[in-house]
């Protein structure tokens, strides 16, 4: 089979790589690296990175070349587990929220780069951080916040108005690991919906828009581990599937009307480190692809809907840290690319839909 994304098993060359010091960043900096989120965070339609640090928010507002600035914040947050990016007042742009205790640490992204402090009140109950999750469970398009305690969803939902509405709604006190937990719109009605594997069940924890059902849905007890796992749709039906690499084979988890339908797709047994692997629509064609980086190599593996086809991007530049290393459309069209940031200097692979070109600067 020949496509877009080149042969099944070929290895398209890296670009040279382009040195452009007229990109270089006019400055940079950095806070921790738990807490570099990425976004539409200023108007556009280019992925940006960005860095809190304290009383600042470093934004590396993409993408080609990515520019450099830093914006002044109130100095609120809450740990990194508890920090997430996602659109809270529905204006097209994406905030920081942080949270601690009984506070939202709001960091509402203005159109030209900088920030609104706000802080919204919650309860004070929260689950572990591994089992709290930011996104648009209510259907609205605002992201929302919920937590689970055992057999409780504290579910934190964003209002028009900004603040949240907080309702605890008791669930089926059933959950898998955290790493194998995740948020998303598995029904495919637009409102974010939790799953949980645990062998051969997956939980599910359905979202009416204002709280929850439970459901156990049986499923073929086929897993990878689980930095390989990653719930996204696939098929391109709408509805977020489950798929787990695992040596030759992904297998597949796939959402129906009623639960999940168990299949393994073949793919070539070429896998970088968990660290470095990722889930994005490298190809462009709207479905997501899974890239495994190991040196030189970025084994691609792309959705096809019902199929992976198997190639290799190679590119030729060393890679930064996980944490400093992104995946996102930054260039603006429709194809995903990755940045390693390395201090100050960005290293860009620009997918062009079959391969990476590569600019240093
Ligand atoms: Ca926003
Ligand atoms: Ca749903
Ligand atoms: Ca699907
Ligand atoms: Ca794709």
């Amino acid at each position: 089979m020949v496509d877009s994304a080149g042969e099944e098993g070929a290895v398209i060359p890296a670009s040279e790589v382009t040195h452009k010091t007229s990109q270089a960043l006019a400055g940079c900096g950095w806070g921790a690296g738990d807490y570099i989120r990425t976004g539409r965070f200023n108007s556009g339609s280019r992925m940006d990175v960005v860095s809190p640090n304290g009383g600042v928010v470093h934004n590396y507002l993409g993408g080609d070349p990515f520019d450099h600035n830093q914006e002044t914040v109130t100095n609120a947050w809450g740990s990194a587990g508890y920090t997430w990016a996602g659109d809270f007042n529905l204006d097209g742009r994406t905030d920081l929220a942080s949270a601690s205790g009984n506070n939202v640490f709001m960091k509402l992204a203005k159109t030209n780069g900088a920030y609104d402090s706000e802080t919204w009140t919650v309860p004070n109950a929260w689950g572990d951080a591994g089992y709290t999750w930011a996104a648009d469970f209510s259907g609205d398009g605002r992201t929302d916040i919920a937590s689970a305690q055992g057999g409780i969803i504290n579910l934190h939902r964003a209002k028009s108005t900004g603040g949240f509405t907080s309702v605890a709604d008791a669930v089926s006190n059933t959950w898998g690991s955290a790493s194998l937990t995740w948020a998303a719109d598995f029904t495919g009605d637009g409102k974010a919906d939790i799953a949980s594997a645990s062998g051969g069940s997956i939980f599910l924890k359905t979202s009416s828009g204002s709280a929850f059902s439970s459901s156990t849905k049986t499923v073929a007890n086929t897993w990878g581990g689980s930095n390989y796992t990653f719930a996204a749709d696939f098929t391109g039906d709408g509805k977020v599937d489950i798929a787990s690499g695992n040596g030759s084979s992904v297998h597949m988890k796939i959402a129906t009307s009623t639960g999940f339908t168990s299949q393994n797709w073949g793919v070539h047994n070429t896998w970088g480190g968990g660290d470095y692997t990722w889930v994005a629509d490298f190809t462009g064609d709207g479905l997501p692809d899974i890239a495994s980086a190991s040196g030189n190599n970025v084994y691609m593996k792309a959705s096809e809907g019902d199929s992976f086809h198997s190639n290799t991007w190679q590119v030729n530049s060393p890679w930064g840290d996980s944490q400093h290393t992104r995946v996102g459309d930054f260039s603006g069209d429709g194809m995903a690319d990755i940045v390693t940031f390395s201090g100050c200097q960005v290293t860009l692979h620009r997918s062009t839909g079959n391969g990476f070109e590569t600019e240093v600067y």
